[in-house]
């Protein structure tokens, strides 16, 4: 399979090998954590959370051991598990097919979720992570933009697609569910191969419900639900898909169904099957059934992490020179959690913290107003909704070892 193909995607290729973006990377993924099991002590959610009711998550004081040893910014780098279904979209030149596969993709994310009860570190403002597969040939830079509302600004880049767009998460405790609502817009630029006869494709989607049910009777879970629509704005096409709600007793969890339209509103594939397993798609008119995607197996790992999640806070010698102090790699409290020293973390997370409270007063003693390094808030040209662009040359800057006095946050 060849990377590079097209213009497009040979120019793509080109910005990420000139700025030697894979550098510190030579060493491959990590397979394991320090620990083999995280001896979390086994604490009623429901007993912390009773009083908790009509709080959002940051404004709750859980113990750490709630905690996983993942940030906000990294579980959405987590999307990138299953980036390989971007590749063989570009590969496609059927273009509902080629659709099936981004939408099986935006789904993909919701299979990590299986297990993983847990909170995940908010980010500081202006944390930032970065994270590159030269295997998988991308590379991701994402950065904490702002802390209330947290929202966490987020670009991915890959010689066939670019993905973009950020986690503004809100969050609520109802009693019966913990609420997570997505608010951002999710963006895939399309870059397909040859074959496909198509430049560029924009693609947009907002994320669906993630909740956390069965708190009162101590089985708590997550579900995801709602109805995911994914847009293909140069083509028009559209993708529908329904994510049903566990419902009663469990009965439709995990589901998801749906079709691929063409720009004339003419069903052209139908979608099914579970976020946490498989799924298909079928032509109508057909009966040949395609399998999209097929989960990655979990074998058991501290904090129920996927083996993609185990590689994220990886860091070794030959990383460390070329990131930047604000790195999530090199938060303490994450690194201890990750580590299962859980009053050190405990420790470093309200130090952190008192850190991060005196930078913002001294910023308003001093009437300055907080920007973030590395991303600006403007209209997007196409679907004319705000989103952040990547601005100041992060790459650049890296590749000239020139990150070392660019921020101090732990
Ligand atoms: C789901 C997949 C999406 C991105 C995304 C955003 C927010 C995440 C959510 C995922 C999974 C569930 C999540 C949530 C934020 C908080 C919530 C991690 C990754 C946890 C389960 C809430 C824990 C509640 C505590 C009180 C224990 O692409």
């Amino acid at each position: 399979e060849e990377i590079a193909d097209t213009l497009e995607q040979k120019q793509k290729a080109e910005v990420i090998t000139t700025d030697n973006s894979y550098a510190g990377y030579e060493n491959g993924i990590r397979t394991k954590l320090k620990i083999d099991n995280d001896n979390r002590p086994k604490i009623s959610l429901w007993g912390i959370l009773k009083n908790l009711i009509g709080k959002d998550m940051t404004r709750m004081t859980l113990p750490v051991t709630f905690n996983e040893c993942i940030s906000l910014i990294q579980r959405s780098a987590e999307d990138m598990e299953y980036v390989d279904l971007l590749d063989k979209a570009a590969a496609t030149a059927d273009p509902g097919l080629r659709m099936a596969y981004v939408a099986a993709f935006t789904v993909s994310s919701y299979s990590s979720t299986i297990n993983r009860v847990a909170k995940p570190f908010n980010p500081l403002l202006g944390e930032t992570y970065e994270y590159c597969r030269p295997d998988n040939h991308f590379r991701l830079v994402a950065e904490q933009v702002s802390h209330h509302p947290p929202i966490g600004a987020l670009m991915a880049e890959s010689p066939k697609w670019d993905f973009y767009g950020d986690s503004n998460v809100k969050s609520k405790f109802y009693g019966r569910s913990f609420d997570i609502n997505p608010l951002g817009l999710w963006y895939i630029n399309l870059r397909p191969d040859e074959g496909a006869g198509v430049k560029e494709e924009l693609y947009s989607y907002r994320k669906v419900t993630s909740s956390v049910v069965g708190i009162m009777v101590g089985n708590p879970v997550v579900d995801n639900y709602g109805t995911l629509t994914l847009e293909n704005h140069t083509s028009g096409y559209k993708c529908v898909l329904e994510l049903k709600a566990r419902g009663w007793r469990g009965g439709s969890a995990y589901k998801l169904e749906g079709t691929v339209q063409d720009n004339e509103g003419n069903d052209l594939y139908a979608i099914a099957g579970t976020w946490n397993d498989k799924i298909y798609a079928k032509k109508i008119g057909t009966k040949h059934k395609i399998l999209l995607w097929q989960v990655h197996e979990r074998p058991p790992a501290p904090f129920n992490l996927t083996p993609f999640a185990i590689t994220l806070n990886a860091i070794d010698d030959n990383l460390k020179p070329w990131l930047p102090p604000t790195d999530t790699r090199l938060r303490p409290d994450q690194r201890c959690m990750e580590e299962g020293l859980y009053d050190e973390a405990s420790d470093e997370k309200h130090r952190v913290e008192e850190k991060q409270r005196a930078a913002r007063k001294q910023r308003e003693a001093d009437g300055v107003e907080w920007k973030p390094q590395w991303f600006e808030h403007v209209k997007h040209p196409v679907t004319e909704a705000m989103y952040y662009r990547p601005i100041n040359d992060y790459w650049g800057n890296r590749k000239r070892q020139e990150l070392a006095d660019k921020g101090d946050i732990f």
